[in-house]
């Protein structure tokens, strides 16, 4: 097994993609489906803030492209439970470890979505930070997760801008507006850092992620290269970064940021973030709601099965057959 083991990790040292069909360590394997379960988990809860707003978006072109927006999440999901169900687990696996508490999901879904400007800092600041910590796993070594995150990606920057384009409306409209994008900006900007995991001091998974090349960077460093990009945004919308300390780093060349609140993040993925029971009670809800359709699909799969297979096909098949041969007579 040594051997296997070291020939692995040569393989990822020489950026070799591994496939689901290779053999792989039972660490490794273990935190793929750990991170891509979460992901998944986490596009689809995500869902859940701005889905209850479709129905309140300000116009027919924001409701069109807002729909456009949570569906797409929804299809991010789905990659992204197809990469995992490589790796040898089943979807009904991963969402009950997510009902039971096992597995978590990005702790910025336990916030509310309370008014419209809310949906404007999602797309903006959750969005952006998604972009800055999806890039890099593009090149993640193992292939169905590469390959879903570069679909993926492309679409993030849709939804980053069209989040962008929601706060300018805001901030160039009236004053309350402005003040809508203001408050929104102030409860979304700390959660946003949290996104990007605990401090790399405090990461337990990164070291092991760095060396099979699943992370190629800290969350330091992610989180950082977000603010430096954010900060600027900001500038242009004229709202205000809602941090006294924040100030601009000429001998680094980035911006330096107060405290994070890290007891709230634990508080947080531990279950008790403000929407954390009811995300989950809706995820649990739509799951039983949505049981039939899944059973309706199983049992018209295995018809289609039984029937490319069985007698019916093969008159079917034979019947093609008899048409080919009076053909070739004419
Ligand atoms: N929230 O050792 P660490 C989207 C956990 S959705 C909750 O640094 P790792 C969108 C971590 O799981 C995009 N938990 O872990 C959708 C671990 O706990 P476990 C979501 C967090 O894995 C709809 C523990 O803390 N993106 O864009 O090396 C609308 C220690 O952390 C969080 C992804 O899922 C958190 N924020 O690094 C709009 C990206 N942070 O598992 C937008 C994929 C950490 O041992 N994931 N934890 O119980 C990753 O890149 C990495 O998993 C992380 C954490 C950087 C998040």
């Amino acid at each position: 097994m040594a051997a296997a083991s070291d020939e692995f990790q040569a393989r990822i040292d020489r950026e070799e993609r591994i496939e689901p069909q290779d053999w792989m360590p039972e660490g490794y394997r273990r935190t793929l489906v750990r991170q891509i379960s979460q992901h998944a988990h986490s596009e689809v809860i995500g869902m859940q803030p701005e889905g209850g707003w479709i129905s309140r978006a300000p116009s027919l072109e924001r409701k069109v492209i807002l729909l456009a927006k949570v569906q797409d999440e929804g299809g991010h999901g789905l990659y992204l439970y197809g990469a995992a169900e490589t790796l040898g687990v089943s979807r009904d696996e991963l969402i009950d470890a997510m009902h039971t508490g096992k597995a978590k999901y990005s702790s910025i879904f336990n916030y509310p979505a309370l008014t419209w400007a809310d949906v404007g800092a999602i797309g903006w600041l959750v969005d952006s930070a998604a972009i800055v910590n999806q890039v890099p796993l593009q090149r993640c070594s193992y292939g169905p997760y590469a390959r879903a995150m570069m679909r993926i990606c492309k679409e993030e920057s849709f939804h980053q801008r069209q989040g962008y384009d929601i706060m300018l409306a805001l901030a160039r409209g009236s004053a309350a507006q402005r003040e809508m994008a203001q408050d929104a900006l102030n409860r979304w900007w700390w959660p946003t850092l949290m996104m990007f995991g605990p401090s790399d001091a405090d990461s337990i998974h990164s070291s092991q992620s760095f060396a099979w090349k699943i992370k190629r960077y800290g969350n330091d460093e992610l989180r950082q290269k977000f603010i430096d990009q954010a900060v600027p945004q900001a500038e242009v919308l004229g709202l205000k970064i809602p941090d006294d300390d924040l100030q601009w780093d000429a001998a680094t060349g980035h911006y330096r940021i107060g405290a994070i609140d890290w007891d709230e993040f634990q508080q947080v993925v531990s279950g008790n973030g403000p929407c954390s029971r009811q995300r989950l009670a809706h995820h649990r809800q739509v799951q039983e709601d949505g049981a039939w359709v899944r059973e309706a699909v199983a049992v018209h799969a295995a018809k289609h099965r039984a029937g490319s297979d069985g007698p019916k096909a093969a008159a079917r098949n034979s019947d093609t057959a008899q048409e080919g041969r009076a053909d070739a007579a004419v």
